[in-house]
């Protein structure tokens, strides 16, 4: 079988014909942005699958916009946290199929212009644009953090959860002694690979204190964990722009989309660092992760920024990039950070959906040569250890879940 061939195969087998989950074991129910970045990779072999998915992820919006992290379609016993730790049903305005109550990177708009870039399907814009734009205006409603206009997290799950840039927000979250948390997610993957237990233990506390609001703290600022994450931001003002050019397409009012790129887009552009050649937020370190590369992706970096942060950062072996000894890129925190740990996972090893994000970043910023190499090094690590959730830098070694849907989906899209 070809590359692509064995890419469909994988989103064949985990498709459930309701929506196709994240891995065949460890993740069982519908995530959001995995659904996304499936639809996106399907925009190029099957749109019709690919609007499916999208369809399917919307049955979770609820009724003030927000659009869920999770969908739990059917049950499945075999994952924890489930629909029972989130008790939707319980929550004003939650949809009939049980979610969870935070939500994810919204990648989905992305996802929606591909599909009607590859095959547009009459009325399907007119059904999903509102949808995608209750979502966003939520995200700018009710994530409001300061006056910066970026969005902010309430819970790592929201984002790249187990990354050390949320280590210091995180450690402030006190957890009760004494609690079991059921692992299931270390039936399938070993320990060393996934998050430690007391992180654990404070997701689940998050979660705890965020239900007795519905999941609904009467400000972002009010919710027991708060982060102001780059790579979500990023993700919001690219989403922002291809919402405004859908809505452009059946004439219809972009005006608020198109206002919240411009200042997302803004905002973004104002965390430029000079000497470290990264973004960050103004006044604070660097995360030394790959959130700090992101702004990128939301094509914020001129000419003269995108250069020096490929080659002082994203392609810098002492950082990012591909080193002697260690050479696949981009990992997911800088080995010069004290933090950086090749297997567990976001702590350090390789993502194939961060990747396509830099090199879609790389092509916004007219860095094309640049995108290419890591464009080839990208297959090139899916070809020689399949499609993994994640990747050792030093080996290639396949980490965490393998047959991992958003790595095929996005070969197919670098393909
Ligand atoms: C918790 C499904 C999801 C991804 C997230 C990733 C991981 C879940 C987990 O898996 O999160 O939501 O069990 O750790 O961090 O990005 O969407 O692939």
């Amino acid at each position: 079988m070809t590359l692509a061939e064995r890419a469909l195969d994988v989103l064949r087998r985990n498709d459930t014909g309701l929506f196709i989950k994240p891995g065949p074991r460890v993740y069982p129910f519908q995530w959001n942005w995995d659904s996304a970045l499936v639809a996106l990779g399907l925009a190029r072999v099957d749109p019709g699958r690919g609007r499916a998915e999208v369809r399917s992820l919307l049955r979770g919006q609820w009724a003030d916009g927000m659009v869920p992290h999770m969908v739990f379609h059917t049950p499945a016993p075999e994952y924890r946290p489930g629909p029972e730790l989130w008790d939707s049903a319980s929550c004003p305005g939650a949809p009939e199929v049980p979610t969870s109550g935070i939500t994810q990177p919204p990648v989905l708009a992305t996802a929606v212009r591909a599909l009607h870039e590859a095959a547009p399907e009459p009325g399907f814009l007119e059904e999903v644009l509102p949808r995608l734009d209750a979502w966003h205006a939520w995200l700018g409603r009710e994530r409001s953090f300061d006056d910066s206009s970026l969005v902010a997290i309430v819970h790592p799950w929201e984002s790249a959860d187990n990354s050390p840039r949320f280590d210091r927000a995180l450690a402030g979250v006190d957890v009760e002694p004494g609690v079991e948390v059921e692992r299931t997610d270390r039936a399938h993957v070993d320990a060393d690979e996934r998050p430690t237990e007391i992180d654990y233990r404070r997701y689940l506390a998050i979660v705890d204190r965020l239900q007795a609001s519905g999941y609904r703290p009467a400000s972002a600022a009010e919710s027991p964990f708060v982060y102001v994450d780059l790579a979500f931001n990023s993700v919001l003002a690219a989403a922002e722009v291809d919402l405004a050019w859908l809505w452009g397409e059946i004439g219809g009012d972009g005006e608020r989309a198109a206002r919240a790129a411009e200042r997302l887009r803004e905002a973004l552009a104002a965390c430029w660092d000079v000497d470290e050649a990264v973004f960050h937020h103004p006044g604070e370190d660097a995360s030394e992760t790959v959130a700090d590369l992101f702004p990128l992706y939301a094509g914020v970096a001129d000419g003269i920024q995108a250069r020096r942060l490929f080659d002082e950062a994203l392609w810098a072996p002492e950082r990012y990039g591909p080193a002697p000894g260690s050479p696949w890129a981009v990992t997911s925190a800088s080995k010069a950070s004290a933090a950086f740990d090749a297997r567990r996972y976001w702590r350090g090893p390789v993502w194939i959906n961060v990747n396509w994000f830099l090199i879609r970043g790389l092509e916004r910023s007219g860095l094309v040569a640049e995108a290419d190499a890591l464009r080839g090094l990208t297959l090139g690590l899916v070809e020689r250890s399949g499609f993994a959730e994640y990747y050792h830098p030093a080996t290639g070694e396949p980490l965490g879940s393998r047959d991992f849907s958003w790595s095929a989906a996005l070969t197919l899209d670098l393909l």
